[in-house]
């Protein structure tokens, strides 16, 4: 699956506007069939932003994968705030959020009003030679699954922007979910995850009587349960690490590329500064939604999984 180039979009909006809803409604095809969009030279942060985000430093903890904000609540986690101004870091975060939903907005119009704003990263450590645990690890071949904030079946996403001065970001992309579940899901465990939880009634009595002392129990659907497995199953298959179909891409600097992370199986090799905004977007506003992993996944079980 491969990589498109963007040309004849810049900050002015789609070169020729009569065609501007057929355009994006392109991208949105596009990316729904597993292909990468790439915007070449698109100014989304300002050489000051970047100047400054490149003396940023991140936590010392192998727990932490990068310095991450929710840029709806104002809140940031992970970064090493001694020498660091904070205010500013916050500033040039919300900044790029504000410029990737406008891009959004207009690139890929047909998601307008049905995206849903997640966070918004900063990775500042070098990731050739990253010291991850097994399933932290970035750099083995994978799709992305939030432990923490369940999908329910919508999808993931993700813009992200190289900010290193000189060095290309290097990704490995695989074939996509559409291609590799109708061989892979039983084996990774699907009817097991479709089948109803057992302990569902159980963690209903739990979460009603925990929910008072302010402590919440994370809801996962059946969905969320095989991809958080097929995630791990993914980086754990060394023949399939060894095997799969691998694809190079190097993003270089300034470059922006959007991509949907739960359908195209990726791996950073190496790259260090790099912004990253997410979306949920609901199964409801793709325009082909039966290539939606969750669709894909529930004719294979043959059962809803959200
Ligand atoms: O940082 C990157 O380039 C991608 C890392 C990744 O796969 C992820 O955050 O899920
Ligand atoms: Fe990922």
């Amino acid at each position: 699956m491969g990589l498109v180039e963007i040309s004849e979009f810049s900050v002015e909006g789609w070169r020729d506007p009569r065609f501007a809803a057929e355009r994006a409604r392109l991208c949105c095809e596009r990316l729904e069939r597993g292909e990468i969009l790439l915007l070449r030279d698109f100014p989304i942060i300002s050489q000051e932003e970047r100047d400054f985000l490149t003396g940023v430093r991140q936590t010392a903890s192998s727990f932490i994968k990068n310095i991450s904000y929710d840029s709806q609540a104002g809140r940031l986690r992970g970064v090493a705030r001694r020498g660091i101004d904070v205010q500013a870091l916050k500033r040039a975060l919300t900044g790029y959020a504000d410029r990737v939903n406008a891009l959004a907005a207009q690139l890929l119009a047909p998601y307008a009003g049905a995206l849903q704003v997640d966070l918004t990263s900063f990775r500042p450590i070098e990731e050739r030679g990253r010291n991850l645990r097994g399933r932290s690890r970035n750099d083995l071949i994978h799709i992305d699954s939030f432990p923490t904030r369940p999908a329910r079946g919508r999808r993931i996403l993700r813009f992200f922007t190289n900010v290193h001065p000189s060095e290309p970001r290097v990704w490995i992309t695989s074939e996509t979910l559409a291609a590799i579940a109708p061989r892979m899901a039983l084996d990774a465990g699907l009817a097991d995850c479709a089948k109803p939880d057992g302990l569902a009634r159980l963690k209903t009595v739990a979460r009603g009587a925990l929910r008072p002392l302010g402590i919440k129990l994370r809801e996962r659907s059946p969905y969320d349960r095989f991809m958080l497995r097929f995630h791990d199953y993914l980086k754990a298959n060394a023949m399939f690490q060894r095997d799969c179909r691998k694809d190079f891409h190097e993003f270089p600097p300034g470059a922006t590329w959007i991509v949907f992370t739960d359908m195209v199986p990726h791996a950073v090799l190496s790259g260090q500064y790099a912004l990253e905004h997410t979306y949920f977007v609901p199964v409801s506003a793709m325009v082909t939604p039966e290539n939606s992993p969750l669709r894909i996944l529930e004719s294979i079980a043959r059962s809803p999984l959200a």
